[in-house]
C-alpha cells in the first residue's frame, strides 16, 4: 500500500534569477494606518493600484501570515478575493483602483524580529527583505516603488515618539492618553525602505548643512540612560554625510535623517530611507564600554547605512538576486570611508583579513554562490560575505581598472542614469564601461563565476630580462563544474635583492587567459617579486618566493599591505610546514618579527597588525585536511619561541604605550593595540609576571580596549586572576547587555581544553537567552569559530551548535540559519570529525517544522 500519510515536508520553493518577469500591478501611492498597540496593532492600508501591460491578470498582495480584516476596492467592500499561498487575490477589472486592506498583527508575540516587532518597550520594523508582507498585504517585490504616507496613533505614555520615513507632516492628542502623528516621505521606495518606531526614545540632536546648504535636522534615538554614548555615531554621521559629497558628489536629500538603535536585531543596521534603524552595539559606544574595534565598526556601519540613501534607495534593486548591487558597491564605500579617516593600509589589512576569515571559506565549501546568483529559497539566507565582501573586492577591481576620476565619472553616470530605478548589476558595469570608457565583457564573469581563482606566480632572471610566469585556475564550485578564466588586474612590482631599492614602477598586469608570461627589461640584478599589491584582486597566490624572500619584502616593500602579506606568506609557510612534519625552522620568522616590531618608521598599528600569527582558521585552510590540534600545537610553540626570543622588544612596546590615557586618535588606538598583542606574546612566553601583567591592566584600565585584551589573555591561561577577573567583569557589567555579550565572547574564544565544558555552562547561564540575536552570536557564533574548541574531537562542539540551532529555529529562523555554516565545512576534517559534522547537520535537517532558512542552508551543507 502507499504511504500517503508521509511525513516528509515538501522542499520550499526554489526561486530563479531567469525567472523574472516585472510586476503585473503598479503601487504608485500607498497610505498606512496604524493603530499601534504590542499586542493587537491594527494596520489599514490604501494602495493606488496600476495596471502594467496589456494583461488581464489578478493583483496579487503577497503577505505572511495575515488574515484580512476586511478588504475594499475603489471603496466599495469585496468579498470575491482569495487566498492562496498567504497572498491575497483580488480580480480587477480596470485600468487603475483603489484597494483597502484592514489586517491585525501582534508585535510582542514576533519573535522573528522581521516585520512589525517589539524590542525592550519600543516597537519597530525591519522589511529588507520580505518583512513587509508580514506588515500588510503588498507587492513586496524591490521593483515595485510606491511613494508613502503614514499615519500612527498609540498610547501617549508608552510610545511618545513616533517615527517613520521622510518629513513629520503633523501630529495630535486624542482622547484616552493615545496621540498620532503622519510622515510622509516624497521619494518613491520599495517597501523593503519601510520604517515606522514608535517609543519611550530621547534623541541627541544636530544639523548638517549640505553641500547645496539645506540644513538637514539630525537625530540618534535611543533610550534616555544611552544618550550620553550616542555622540561618537553623531560625529561619524556628519563625517560620512560630509564625506559622500566630496567623493562622490551625493547631497542628502530630505530635511531630516533619523537613527533609532534597538537592542534586538538579525542584522547589523538597516537603510530605511530617512529612518534607520540600527543594533544599538553600532550605536551606543563609551570607553568605558566599547573598544577602539566597537569604534571603528560604528563608524563603518554608520557610514554603511547613510551611502546607502544613494546606493540602494534613490538607486534600488530590480530583484534579489541583484542584491550586490547596492550592498558590494556600499561596502566598498564604507570600506573607503573608514580608511579615510585613519590608516588606509591598516583598513585594507582588516579588511582582507575578513574577507579571508569569512568569505574564502564560504566560497571554496557547499554554500558557494556567484556575488549574483542564479538561485535561492530563501533569500535571507543570501545575505552573505560573498555578496558584501566579494561584491567589495569587485567593485574595486573596477576601481583600480578605471582610476579614480574615469571611476567617479562613471559612478555619476550611473547614478543620474538609474536616479528612482531599480537597477541591475549589468546596469552597474555598462554605466562603468560608457563612463570610464573601458570594455569590461570578461571581467562580467566576476558576477557569474563564483569559487575563488588561484593564481601561481613564477619570476625568472637572465641578463637584463625579468620574466614573470602567470597561470591561473578558478575552482569547481556547487552547479558549475567548468570556469572560464577571469580579468585579474594585479599590481606587480620589483626589488632589488642587493640594492634593496625598486627595479621598476608599479604596473598593473591584467592578466586575462590561463597563462601568461611578462617580460620586464632594464632589470640589472636579481629581482624579488611583489605581487597583488594592496591585494589587487581577490584571489589566493602560490608563487615560488623563499622565506629569505618573504623576510626581505616584509622589510624592505614600499607597500605596506605587501609588507604585510610577505609577512604572512613567510608565517603560513612555517606553520604550513610544522603541521606536516612535526617541526619547523622558526628562525626566519622570528627575525622578521623582530625587525618588524624594532622598525621606528612603523607605526604602531601596523606593527600590530603584522607581527600577528595566521589564525588557526586561516592555517586549517591551507590543508587539505584540517588537523586542529596539530595546527594547534604548531601555532602555539611558533607563538612561544616568539614570546621567548623577542621578550625584551615585547616588554618594551608594552611599557611604551603603557601610561596612555584614554584618547580615541589613531595614534592612541595603534598604541593600545600593540599593548594587547605584546601582552599576549609575553603570556605565550611563560613568563611569571604575564598573568600578573594582565590583571594589573584589567583592574587598572581606563577604557574597554585595554580591559577586554587583559580578559582576553587571563582567560587563556590558568593563573588564579583568571576566574577573579571573569566574575569581577560580569559584577561590573552584568547591566549592560552589549559588554555582557563580550564577557560570553571572551570565554567562548578560549583556547583552554576546558572551552566546551564552559560554553555548555554558560549556555545554561541566567543571562543566556535565545531571544536576542546578538547574545546567541555571543556564544554560540563566537564558539562556532574558535577552531580547537568547536573541533574537539568528541564531537560535542558540534551537537552543542545542532542542538541550538534547532531550538533557536523555533523562535528566529534567520539568525539560527546563520549559524549553519561551521558545520558544513565537514568535507575540509578527517573521517571521524566529518561524520559527526554530517550526523549534526542531518539531525538539523530532519527536525521536525524545520523553516525554509534553515533547511535551505542544512541541507546544502550535507551536499
Ligand atoms: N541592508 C542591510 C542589511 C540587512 C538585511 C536584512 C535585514 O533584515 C533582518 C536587516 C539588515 C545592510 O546592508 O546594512
Ligand atoms: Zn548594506
Amino acid at each position: 500500500m502507499l504511504d500517503i500519510q508521509s511525513t516528509a515536508a515538501a522542499a520550499p520553493q526554489v526561486i530563479r534569477r531567469d525567472a523574472y518577469r516585472e510586476p503585473d500591478w503598479l503601487v504608485p501611492e500607498t497610505a498606512l494606518d496604524f493603530r499601534l498597540d504590542s499586542l493587537q496593532t491594527r494596520v489599514k492600508a490604501r494602495l493606488t493600484v496600476v495596471r502594467h501591460g496589456d494583461h488581464d491578470r489578478p493583483l496579487r498582495l503577497d503577505g505572511d501570515s495575515l488574515t484580512p480584516v476586511a478588504v475594499s476596492v475603489d471603496g466599495r467592500a469585496v468579498t470575491d478575493w482569495t487566498m492562496e499561498d498567504g497572498q491575497l487575490v483580488i480580480a480587477l477589472s480596470g485600468v487603475d483602483h483603489v484597494i483597502e486592506t484592514e489586517v491585525e498583527i501582534a508585535p510582542e508575540l514576533n519573535t522573528q524580529l522581521m516585520g512589525l516587532y517589539a524590542s525592550g518597550g519600543l516597537l519597530c520594523t525591519q522589511c529588507e527583505a520580505e518583512g513587509f508582507r508580514r506588515i500588510t498585504f503588498f507587492p513586496d517585490r524591490p521593483d515595485v516603488l510606491s511613494r508613502y504616507t503614514v499615519r500612527m496613533d498609540a498610547d501617549k505614555a508608552r510610545y511618545p515618539v513616533l517615527l517613520a520615513n521622510g518629513d513629520p507632516i503633523a501630529s495630535g492628542d486624542l482622547p484616552d492618553g493615545r496621540h498620532w502623528a503622519e510622515w510622509h516621505d516624497p521619494f518613491p521606495k520599495p517597501c523593503y525602505l519601510f520604517a515606522l518606531v514608535a517609543g519611550d526614545l530621547e534623541a541627541n540632536r544636530d544639523s548638517f548643512v549640505t553641500m547645496t546648504g539645506r540644513k538637514v535636522d539630525l537625530g540618534i534615538w535611543v533610550r534616555a540612560a544611552d544618550l550620553p554614548k550616542t555622540d561618537h555615531a553623531m560625529a561619524a554621521l556628519k563625517l560620512s554625510m560630509a564625506w559622500d559629497e566630496a567623493m562622490y558628489g551625493r547631497e542628502y536629500d530630505l530635511d531630516v535623517f533619523n537613527i533609532v538603535a534597538v537592542a534586538d536585531f538579525n542584522f547589523g543596521a538597516m537603510e530605511n530611507k530617512g529612518l534607520n534603524v540600527f543594533n544599538s552595539r553600532y550605536i551606543l559606544a563609551d570607553p568605558d564600554t566599547a573598544t577602539d574595534m566597537d569604534y571603528d565598526a560604528i563608524a563603518g556601519v554608520v557610514a554603511h547605512e547613510y551611502f546607502h540613501n544613494w546606493s540602494g534607495n534613490r538607486v534600488t534593486c530590480r530583484d534579489w538576486f541583484q542584491l550586490s548591487l547596492k550592498e558590494g558597491f556600499t561596502v566598498f564605500r564604507d570600506q573607503q570611508f573608514s580608511g579615510d579617516q585613519g590608516s588606509k593600509a591598516v583598513k585594507r589589512i582588516e579588511d582582507v583579513r575578513t574577507l579571508r576569515a569569512s568569505q574564502f571559506p564560504e566560497d571554496s565549501g557547499p554554500l558557494a554562490h556567484p556575488i549574483r546568483p542564479e538561485s535561492y529559497m530563501e533569500i535571507s539566507n543570501f545575505y552573505t560575505a560573498t555578496i558584501y565582501n566579494k561584491g567589495a573586492e569587485i567593485v574595486r577591481m573596477i576601481h583600480t581598472i578605471l582610476g579614480p576620476e574615469k571611476f567617479r565619472a562613471a559612478t555619476d553616470l550611473y547614478f543620474a542614469r538609474h536616479d528612482g530605478e531599480a537597477a541591475t548589476c549589468e546596469d552597474f558595469v555598462k554605466a562603468m564601461e560608457d563612463g570610464g570608457g573601458v570594455d569590461l565583457s570578461q571581467f562580467r564573469l566576476w558576477y557569474s563565476q563564483a569559487g575563488t581563482p588561484r593564481v601561481k606566480a613564477a619570476l625568472s632572471h637572465d641578463g637584463a630580462t625579468a620574466r614573470l610566469k602567470l597561470e591561473q585556475t578558478v575552482p569547481a564550485t556547487p552547479g558549475q563544474p567548468e570556469k572560464q578564466p577571469m580579468l585579474l588586474p594585479l599590481k606587480v612590482r620589483l626589488f632589488g635583492a642587493q640594492s634593496e631599492a625598486p627595479l621598476c614602477d608599479e604596473r598593473i598586469v591584467m592578466l586575462s587567459a590561463a597563462n601568461d608570461e611578462i617580460v620586464i627589461e632594464g632589470i640589472e640584478e636579481r629581482p624579488i617579486l611583489s605581487i597583488n599589491r594592496g591585494f589587487s584582486a581577490p584571489v589566493v597566490l602560490e608563487s615560488d618566493r623563499g622565506a629569505a624572500d618573504l623576510a626581505f619584502l616584509s622589510a624592505h616593500d614600499d607597500d605596506p599591505f605587501a609588507r604585510y602579506e610577505a609577512m604572512q606568506q613567510l608565517m603560513v609557510d612555517t606553520l604550513v610546514r610544522a603541521v606536516a612534519e612535526g617541526m619547523a625552522d622558526h628562525g626566519p620568522v622570528i627575525e622578521a618579527v623582530r625587525g618588524t616590531l624594532t622598525d621606528k618608521a612603523l607605526d604602531a598599528s601596523f606593527i600590530a597588525e603584522a607581527v600577528l600569527l595566521p589564525s588557526e582558521a586561516f592555517i586549517g585552510d591551507q590543508m587539505l585536511v584540517v588537523d586542529p590540534d596539530a595546527i594547534n600545537r604548531a601555532r602555539d610553540s611558533l607563538r612561544a619561541e616568539l614570546g621567548v626570543k623577542l621578550e625584551s622588544a615585547w616588554r618594551g612596546a608594552y611599557d611604551s604605550a603603557q601610561a596612555n590615557r584614554f584618547e580615541y586618535s589613531p595614534a592612541a588606538k595603534g598604541a593600545r593595540r600593540l599593548k594587547s598583542v605584546a601582552l599576549g606574546y609575553l603570556a605565550a612566553s611563560g613568563a611569571k609576571d604575564a598573568a600578573d601583567l594582565a590583571y594589573a591592566q584589567f583592574a587598572g584600565a581606563d577604557n574597554m580596549t585595554d580591559r577586554q585584551g587583559a580578559l582576553g589573555v587571563l582567560v587563556n591561561g590558568t593563573s588564579g586572576n583568571r576566574a577573579k577577573a571573569i566574575e569581577a567583569f560580569y559584577d561590573r557589567y552584568q547591566d549592560n547587555a552589549l559588554v555582557l555579550d563580550k564577557w560570553f565572547t571572551s570565554q567562548a574564544l578560549s583556547t583552554r581544553a576546558d572551552v566546551m565544558d564552559e560554553v555548555l555552562a554558560l549556555s545554561s547561564h541566567p543571562d543566556f537567552t535565545l531571544a536576542n540575536p546578538n547574545r546567541v552570536r555571543a556564544l554560540a557564533g563566537a564558539f562556532s569559530v574558535n577552531q580547537r574548541g568547536f573541533h574537539g574531537a568528541d564531537g560535542r562542539g558540534y551537537a552543542f551548535l545542532a542542538d541550538i540551532i534547532i531550538a533557536l529555529d523555533k523562535l528566529n529562523p534567520q539568525t539560527a540559519a546563520k549559524l549553519v555554516p561551521p558545520l558544513g565545512r565537514w568535507r575540509r576534517f578527517d573521517e571521524r570529525r566529518a561524520e559527526k559534522m554530517r550526523a549534526a547537520l542531518q539531525r538539523i535537517v530532519d527536525a521536525p517544522g524545520l523553516s525554509k532558512d534553515v533547511f535551505e542552508q542544512a541541507s546544502k551543507s550535507l551536499g
